[in-house]
């Protein structure tokens, strides 16, 4: 399995709630590592932009509100297969259907407040990467511990 980066996001409840460290940490301990991290309001054009297969859909306007209604904290996670375990860790989206354990089982409350965005596909996660982070704001790093995860 190939190494891959996904783009995390605790959305404005997460951030209000305290839960970047809890989410963070999960990332952590799962073995990923972190190549980005940013604290930011989000621009409506941006939340727009990387909600657009949603453009459509009934929810969209409340979704932009709600992604511009507080800060974020984005981030880059790397590891193997990192794209679908992050989405395993997530849960589902609708909080009432994820699995305990998981972060929106754990602390979701609603279909429009479920504390984690990531990216759910290879394509969708370098797309979205490049949409919140300029390159040099992502690092590359070495841990000595790498040859164990
Ligand atoms: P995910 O965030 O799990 O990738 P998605 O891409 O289908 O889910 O939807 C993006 C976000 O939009 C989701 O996290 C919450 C919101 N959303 C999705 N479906 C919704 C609905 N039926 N009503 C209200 N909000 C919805
Ligand atoms: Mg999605």
């Amino acid at each position: 399995m190939a190494k891959q980066r996904t783009f995390i996001m605790a959305k404005p409840d997460a951030v209000q709630r305290n839960l970047i460290g809890e989410i963070m940490n999960r990332f952590e301990r799962k073995g990923f590592h972190l190549i980005g991290a940013k604290l930011m309001n989000v621009p409506r054009e941006l939340a727009e932009e990387h909600y657009a297969e949603h453009n459509a859909k009934p929810f969209f306007g409340e979704l932009v509100d709600f992604i511009t209604s507080g800060a974020v904290f984005a981030m880059v996670w790397e590891g193997e297969n990192v794209i679908a375990t992050a989405r395993n860790m997530m849960g589902k989206t609708n909080p009432a259907e994820a699995a305990p354990g998981t972060i929106r089982g754990d602390f979701g409350i609603s279909m429009g407040m479920n504390i984690i965005h990531g990216s759910d596909a290879p394509e969708t996660a370098e797309r979205e990467i490049s949409l919140w982070f300029n390159q040099a704001d992502l690092h590359e790093y070495e841990k000595t511990i790498n040859k164990w995860i």
